[in-house]
């Protein structure tokens, strides 16, 4: 796979392709990141743009995490004491998730955030920022109901941070691009130029297939499940035979989670796949690629329940490394 092929794959947004390209390019000395509120517990959706960056340090990139403990702060998820208790407890799961730790620069938000000209910056930028336009940034973000003004500064901070960090691209879930796209249109405003950004893919929420994964809501996947959790989990999710699903009567969107995980989850870490079947069924099905699967699945030669089977036991290798470190 070539170096933009790698970079960007699985992106459902890269802002701008010619940028990226530019960047893949000449990898060596890039550096890409990725903020986080800090949690106590990694789940799914960390994990998703986890995998990103790995793939950006195969790439050659240099890899940054803000464990963003001002901005969990002014999202209301608790005290400064438990925010950066919980951000120490997220960075030891990254390690042992895969972030290569001698190749991974985390930063605590507070190293830096709390500076003189980092806090100037952020009023210059407020000056050029709408409510209107900080509320629409967050409206994916938020906790609560309300806008609340810390809200109102958090993406804008979040755009700040692209500078600090120095970073040449911002990652992301889907639910950050429009923090992103403030920052593209405010951080010239200052004096810095638009920031490159690429968006991973939300995966839908397991039992129904609709909306997205929610760690508030419904049912998700974290480094907490125990390998019987996640098979109780895995075996109760939608899985229809197919990767595009009808919606629902009401009209209401439906992915298939099942395939949504093999393809951003697991073939992107195993260089092979096997569904291990009893012989009376066909024997075991080894994939090397995540396409073959999902033809499989829909034409029938690959059964939902063995899929489900085995993405479990995928999931669980994954898991278990992060689930060890949570018990220590
Ligand atoms: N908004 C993110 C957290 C975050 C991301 C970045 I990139 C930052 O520079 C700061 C915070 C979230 O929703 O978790």
């Amino acid at each position: 796979m070539d170096a933009y092929d790698l970079i960007t794959r699985n992106a459902s947004e890269v802002v701008t392709e010619d940028e990226v390209r530019a960047l893949a390019d000449d990898p060596e000395g890039k550096r890409a990141y990725v903020g986080y509120e800090p949690s106590g517990v990694l789940h799914i959706g960390h994990m998703l743009t986890a995998n990103k960056l790995i793939d950006l340090q195969a790439a050659g990139f240099e890899v940054v995490v803000l464990l963003a403990d001002v901005h969990a702060y002014l999202n209301g998820k608790g005290t400064f004491e438990e925010i950066r208790e919980t951000a120490e407890r997220m960075k030891a799961q990254f390690i042992a998730y895969g972030l290569d730790e001698s190749q991974t620069e985390f930063v605590l938000g507070s190293e830096y955030q709390l500076d003189e000209s980092y806090v100037l910056d952020l009023h210059a930028v407020e000056l050029e920022t709408t409510l209107s336009r900080a509320e629409r940034a967050m409206a994916e973000i938020k906790s609560g109901d309300g806008v609340t003004v810390a809200q109102a500064v958090y993406p804008i901070m979040q755009a700040l941070d692209i500078v600090y960090l120095d970073v040449d691209l911002a990652i992301g879930g889907m639910e950050q691009r429009k923090v992103h796209m403030l920052a593209r249109d405010t951080l010239p405003s200052i004096g810095e130029e638009s920031p490159t950004c690429m968006h991973t893919p939300l995966i839908a929420d397991l039992g129904t297939g609709i909306g997205k994964m929610s760690s508030s809501e419904g049912v998700t996947i974290s480094m907490e499940d125990s390998t019987e959790d996640i098979e109780d989990k895995v075996n109760g999710a939608f899985c229809p035979p197919t990767a595009d699903p009808e919606p629902t009567d009401e009209g209401e969107e439906r992915e298939n989670p099942v395939l949504q995980i093999f393809e951003y989850h697991v073939f992107p870490r195993f260089e092979r796949v096997v569904v291990e079947r009893p012989e009376q069924y066909g024997g075991n099905l080894d994939y090397d690629d995540y396409e073959t699967l999902e033809a499989d699945l829909e034409s029938g030669e690959l059964h939902p329940a063995d899929a489900k089977g085995a993405l479990a036991d995928y999931l669980d290798e994954l898991i278990e490394p992060g689930r060890a470190k949570i018990a220590e």
